[in-house]
């Protein structure tokens, strides 16, 4: 097999027989290597020509405001569009769902093969999405040390934090971090990050399904099936491998919460912490982290809560005017409608939308998403009549807990590990790329409140003094 990592020649660094990486990630470092020359070309040459071009100028509200808009990064891998929504390496949510590779007998995409789009920037045919499929199943077994620090922790505990802990647990079987420690190059820093990645994605699900299984199933035990992909055998380990339109949900599901490009909480941790070199467990269970907080990921969990006691308060599903009445005074005692609202999109998420569309098709009839529909017609016209909220419409959290409750996973806090399972990949393959790039450790700088009042003085002195003159 091919050993695609050179090293130093240091003292004490070569003494050490490189890992043999397996076939499949070595066709996918080729796939990305026949692409690097041109990339770091590229990326050099706007450097070198226009290095001190100005792109963006930033404002005292912005530094105070969440650095809200202020471009700090950039990444090929995903982009949000304000009005259109994301685009994955160039394509809509549609168009993956459309174009993708399925197993057979789904007209949902194989994860396998979005994950092949994401790292390679190559578009999948059904060959590669299998090929990665089959490449997951081989690396899904979870260390026993890393089911015992799930097992050692309160059956309370959240899930996201077991999550997270389950991911950073797994570090000790981190390649980068041995090659590392042994003087890997850095122009070959990508390809154990690739290696890592695969192996944390195909064990995700099985993690994901351990902590399920234990908090909320008195620990049963599923085996996994070969014969499933990705997703629906996820489905099948938290006890939902029979229901055939669950696997498709799951499908749906982990490819539109997978990647939202490099400026959303998740995503901009994960990136800061492996700009240091932290490798992939590391950064992704730092992501994992941000996602857990109530207005990024979380607010899914929260979404179908609010949902939930809406429909408890009448004895009858509310009309269009008591609800407009119950969300009026909702934001008006100053807190948010989860599921609502969004730092860059200006128009419902597309992944809403999609969402949206499997549940007109598949529960119609369903009570909540009957709910959801009607929160839909209503919400945005409250929100907008508050006059601060940017988007009033539906964020991708807006209705997914809806579904998953419809199918009876009614574990509410568990929704946002669906969500982290999806949104790791996303990191592993920013992480995997600002390597191949040779991106440098992040480090913006932090100023004090009396240097911005200075420099707001010396601008109004210097301005006065302009005027006498
Ligand atoms: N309900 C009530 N008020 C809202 C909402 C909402 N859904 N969204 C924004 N606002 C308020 C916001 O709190 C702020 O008020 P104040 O000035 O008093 O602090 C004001 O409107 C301006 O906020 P925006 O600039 O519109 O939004 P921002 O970019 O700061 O925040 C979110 C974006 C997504 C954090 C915010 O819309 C929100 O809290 N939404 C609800 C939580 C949610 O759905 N999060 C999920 C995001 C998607 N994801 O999966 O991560
Ligand atoms: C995401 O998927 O990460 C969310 O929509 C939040 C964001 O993009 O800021």
């Amino acid at each position: 097999m091919a050993v695609p990592g050179s090293f130093k020649d240091a003292p004490g660094k070569n003494k050490w027989a490189p890992i043999s990486y397996g076939e499949c990630t070595t066709i996918l470092c080729e796939r990305i290597s026949a692409q690097l020359p041109a990339w770091r070309e590229r990326v050099a040459r706007l450097i070198k020509e226009h290095g001190d071009f100005t792109i963006s100028q930033v404002t005292i509200d912005q530094i105070y405001g969440g650095i809200r808009g202020v471009p700090i990064q950039v990444s090929d891998i995903s982009y949000v569009d304000a009005l259109e929504g994301i685009r994955i390496r160039g394509y809509t949510i549609n168009e993956l769902l459309e174009k993708l590779p399925r197993p057979k007998g789904s007209e949902f995409p194989l994860m396998g093969g979005l994950f092949f789009l994401l790292m390679t920037n190559n578009f999948p045919n059904q060959r590669e999405a299998e090929l990665i499929e089959d490449e997951w199943k081989q690396r899904s077994e979870i260390p026993a040390y890393v089911l015992d620090v799930i097992n050692a922790m309160p059956l309370e505990t959240h899930p996201m934090a077991l999550f997270s802990m389950g991911i950073l647990a797994l570090q000790r079987e981190s390649v980068f971090s041995v090659e590392y420690s042994h003087g890997i190059l850095k122009p070959d820093y990508w390809k154990s990050y690739l290696e890592d990645s695969l192996n944390l994605m195909g064990k995700l699900p099985a993690l994901a399904a351990y902590i399920f299984n234990r908090k909320y199933r008195q620990g049963r035990v599923i085996e996994s099936d070969p014969d499933l992909d990705w997703s629906a055998n996820f489905a099948r380990l938290i006890g939902k491998g029979d229901d055939y339109e669950y696997r498709d949900l799951c499908r749906l599901f982990f490819l539109i919460h997978c990647d939202h490009e490099g400026g959303n909480v998740s995503a901009h941790t994960a990136h800061l912490v492996s700009s240091a070199l932290a490798d992939i467990y590391y950064s992704c269970s730092a992501g994992m982290n941000g996602l857990a907080g109530p207005l990024h990921g979380l607010a899914n969990q929260e979404c179908l809560r609010w949902i939930q006691d809406l429909r408890a308060r009448f004895d009858h599903f509310p009309t269009r005017t008591e609800l407009e009445a119950f969300a009026a005074q909702y934001v008006q005692s100053g807190q948010v409608i989860p599921g609502y609202g969004h730092a860059v999109l200006r128009k419902t998420d597309p992944r809403f939308t999609a969402q949206f569309e499997f549940a007109q098709k598949h529960l119609p009839d369903d009570e909540l998403f009957r709910l959801v529909s009607l929160v839909y017609e209503v919400v945005p016209g409250v929100l907008q009549t508050l006059g601060k909220v940017k988007n009033p419409w539906p964020n991708v959290d807006a209705i997914n807990g809806t579904l998953q409750y419809h199918y009876g996973v009614r574990e509410i806090d568990f929704y946002t590990v669906l969500f982290g399972v999806s949104r790791c990949m996303g990191l592993c393959a920013h992480a995997t790329w600002a390597r191949a790039l040779g991106k440098p450790i992040e480090r913006p700088k932090s100023l004090t409140t009396t240097m911005l009042e200075e420099m707001v003085k010396n601008d109004e002195s210097t301005r006065l003094l302009q005027q006498s003159e």
